[in-house]
């Protein structure tokens, strides 16, 4: 463990130093803006520090390397997480408190790069975080996106979507590394020559964009080890024609720049939604192209070249699909460039890759036009079409015959490349990210597949860091876990079970509840400042965090809201728990039905907020541009989690750990991560409902399911759906939300009424729902079960998932011996 070069009054000079420096100003003078500056910048000179010390140490190791491939980083903002990395939370907040400054004064003016959609880029951060701390030497790799997931703004009720300008006042975090730039090729024509009896393929007159990288790094937690996050932006490589400009033709003369620089534009905000657009192609093969290039260069430095070692000290790890190229992109490195033959090339490569299933949604699965990849990437069209025709010839010989098996299984089939045939087929490893999605991998979306290599896919259930996701974002209850088991579960968060005992200390419980309470108040004056909207911290917080899809069942939670609604209008003496219910959900800007989804849980909220007794009892909450930094903020004040997703699609969850780690007990059904939940901390301790993935499957595939039953007989049900429509949420225009009506109880295009099983499951949640009120009324039960939940909570943590996939599927060597 590097020494600390640094104590509360040397960080004070540097920051007063920098402040002087940088803006010529006194402490005085200096705005929030700047001195998050100058404090991020004291900051980074102590990680520098150590970056340039750990990758002199590292450059000529010869152990293992990761490379994380992934369109998406949701890392969130950096400063106090580095802080807290680097130890020095003390001194710094020392440091700051003498000057006369708080963190939630300056922590706000570090712009949240928004660099991904949900939950496949939040866990990609999460693993850089648990990378380091266990000192394992990897890297993370991704676009440098100019403009992140779009801001949301609630205006008139209903979402409207504003441009994530993140790097407008630069990025403190970032160094660019112009020297490692590596060219991309596009388009062109493939030419082959023969050159010492073999053939050669080259791509001419084929479209260069240069790839820039800038290296964010990445501290462990007590660690030496500073791993590096790269992001690539793409440039044109030629500078702007003069020619054209002096001729006055000013926008040809940059068309070039314009058209390379566009690749790292803006982020996709497609979540669990393929498109099939050109420009998102050309983002991913240029993420994996850079990536490869890098990494085989510096494999060549290390080992010069002997290519056989590569899947010895190299590992290629493809976070869901979007980074799939890097397959046939390293098969044309070690063809083209290094000179190799297929055979060799391919059980390389076959070697060195190891992918990630994220979802088993069926509109999620890329499916790339082959006609725009032959376009596109010619060369690399050429290395997918071999490398299906030697998989089909060997599928022939497995399944002789069976033609529509073969299909399903193919890389290229019915004009279509199959992103995730390839990465089955290709990789050493396919895992799933909860046990139970492992299990439907392997019985169902991948079913061909598990009969010829089972011993290929595996499961590793996510995890979440517990430094950003419990010590960050929750200090209270950091300091009183601490203060009753000792700091040693930082290290090793399964330690937190020795809460355990403390459930039954009624000091400890009471200090717990207190702790809940400020972040409470916390997270309510947070909201009045920002929404302007007042909360009252006595009625308990109901919390739905994720992105908006229908089969996450937002409309479950709306819909069960509007129920109770009308029973307080009908019961003068009704006795209900009072509830929060906190919404924070953007949906994708072509997504129709979920922007429909989120005007109705508005009109709800207005329709509550008229009644004067409804709204005694009642109140929902929006929160706007739902974020990591939101999240930081939301979680610890939590008191039920909403996990309504139709079994069998949830992948796994990650927000679902994040509450339960925060004391918040889960209302959820039995899909992806929550059955692991529930079997941690036992059924007394969480709300089960709702039909399990098996009944969820058969329905499915008997289509016996029809909702109409179950709206005739329900009279609550057809009342608040009749009131969706007959102006009672929209009196100016009552058909607003006549889709949203039809499609539970009618379908459309061909779908099925209520795909994702509101009505049918409605009954159980509401029966759960009742028992959450009289169980939180009994304050010690309820607190006895909070303790339970983040007692139980450490299996969750990314350390755990790390280890596990170091463990099972990439066998890195420690950096130093230190653990892992
Ligand atoms: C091509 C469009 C697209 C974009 C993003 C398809 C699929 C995705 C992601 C794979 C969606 C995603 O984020 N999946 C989530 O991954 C989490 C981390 O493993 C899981 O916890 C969630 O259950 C899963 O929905």
């Amino acid at each position: 463990m590097t020494s600390k070069s640094f104590d509360k009054e040397s960080i004070k000079q540097s920051i007063l130093g920098k402040l002087q420096r940088y803006n010529g100003k006194t402490l005085e003078e200096a705005n929030n803006q700047q001195i998050y500056n100058a404090v991020a910048s004291t900051v980074r000179d102590q990680i520098m520090q150590r970056w340039v010390k750990y990758r002199e140490s590292d450059r000529d190791d010869k152990g293992k390397r990761l490379y994380y491939l992934s369109i998406e980083f949701l890392i969130g903002r950096s400063l106090y997480n580095n802080v807290l990395n680097l130890c020095a939370t003390r001194e710094y907040t020392q440091a700051l408190t003498e000057l006369g400054i708080s963190w939630e004064e300056i922590i706000p003016s570090e712009p949240e790069p928004g660099l991904g959609n949900g939950g496949l880029g939040r866990l990609a951060a999460c693993f850089m975080d648990s990378l380091a701390t266990l000192n394992l030497p990897a890297m993370g790799s991704t676009i440098r996106y100019e403009y992140g997931l779009f801001r949301q703004k609630l205006t008139d009720g209903q979402q409207v979507e504003l441009p994530d300008d993140w790097l407008s006042n630069g990025n403190v975090w970032e160094m660019p590394a112009a020297d490692e730039s590596v060219d991309v090729c596009f388009e062109g024509n493939v030419v082959t020559r023969q050159e010492g009896g073999r053939i050669v393929f080259s791509v001419e007159g084929g479209r260069i964009v240069e790839a820039v990288p800038y290296d964010m790094p990445v501290v462990g937690h007590e660690a030496d080890t500073v791993n590096s996050l790269r992001l690539w932006r793409a440039r044109s490589r030629t500078a702007m024609d003069f020619g054209t400009f002096s001729s006055g033709d000013y926008r040809n003369a940059s068309i070039e720049q314009e058209l390379a620089s566009i690749i790292s534009k803006v982020l996709y905000p497609e979540d669990n939604h393929h498109e099939g657009k050109t420009l998102r192609l050309c983002q991913q093969y240029f993420l994996v192209s850079a990536t490869l290039q890098y990494a085989l260069k510096d494999f060549k430095r290390r080992f010069g070249d002997q290519f056989h070692l590569l899947p010895e000290k190299v590992v290629f790890h493809i976070n869901d699909t979007h980074p799939a190229l890097a397959i046939p992109e390293l098969m044309r490195l070690l063809m083209d460039q290094e000179g190799l033959g297929w055979d060799e090339a391919q059980q390389i490569t076959m070697r060195c890759v190891a992918y990630t299933n994220h979802t088993v949604m069926q509109e999620a699965l890329e499916r790339w036009p082959q006609e725009l990849v032959r376009r596109q990437l010619p060369r690399i069209y050429m290395i997918l079409e071999e490398m299906n025709r030697r998989l089909c010839e060997m599928l022939w010989h497995k399944f002789p015959g069976q033609w529509e098996r073969i299909g399903r299984m193919a890389i290229l089939a019915y004009d279509q490349v199959h992103m995730a045939n390839l990465c089955v087929a290709w990789s050493y490893c396919v895992n799933g990210v909860s046990r139970l999605h492992g299990d439907i991998l392997k019985k169902d979306t991948f079913h061909d597949y598990a009969l010829i290599y089972p011993q290929k896919f595996t499961y590793v259930t996510n995890g979440i860091s517990h430094r950003r996701w419990l010590m960050a974002c929750n200090p209270g209850l950091a300091e009183l876990i601490s203060g009753a088991i000792g700091t040693a579960w930082q290290h090793d968060p399964s330690l937190l079970e020795g809460l355990l005992p403390y459930r039954d200390d009624a000091a400890f419980r009471a200090e717990f509840l207190k702790v809940k309470q400020h972040n409470k108040e916390n997270f309510a004056q947070w909201i009045k400042a920002r929404q302007g909207i007042a909360l009252d911290t006595d009625t308990m917080f109901d919390v739905q965090v994720k992105r908006l899809h229908e089969y996450k069942r937002q409309m479950l939670n709306a819909l069960h809201i509007h129920v109770l609604y009308n029973r307080i209008v009908d019961d003068l003496n009704i006795d209900l728990l009072p509830r929060t219910f906190v919404f924070g959900a953007k949906a994708s800007p072509g997504y129709a039905k979920a922007k429909m989804i989120i005007r109705y849980i508005l009109a709800l909220s207005r329709l509550i907020d008229r009644h004067p007794r409804a709204r005694q009892l009642l109140k929902i909450l929006f929160v706007e541009n739902y974020n990591v930094s939101a999240a930081e903020m939301l979680i610890p004040a939590a008191e039920l989690s909403e996990q309504l997703s139709t079994a069998g699609k949830e992948a796994s969850g990650t927000g679902n750990m994040k509450f339960m780690m925060n004391g918040a007990l889960t209302m959820g059904t039995l899909d992806g991560a929550n059955v692991e939940i529930s079997e941690q901390v036992g059924m007394d301790n969480i709300y089960i409902f709702g039909m399990r993935a098996d009944k969820v499957s058969t329905l499915y595939q008997d289509g016996s399911y029809s909702p109409i039953g179950i709206y005739e007989q329900n009279a609550e049900i057809r009342r608040a759906l009749t009131q969706m429509i007959d102006g009672t949420l929209f009196p100016d225009n009552p058909a607003l939300l006549q889709s949203l009506y039809h499609d539970l109880l009618f379908g459309s295009w061909g779908a099925p009424a209520d795909p994702y099983f509101v009505l049918k499951d409605f009954g159980s949640y509401s029966m759960a729902q009742r028992r959450v009120d009289s169980d939180y009324r009994h304050n010690e039960q309820w607190l006895r079960k909070a303790i339970t939940n983040t007692a139980m909570s450490g299996l969750f943590s990314s350390d755990r998932s790390i280890a596990d996939y170091n463990r099972d599927i990439w066998k890195l060597r420690p950096i130093g011996g230190k653990r892992a």
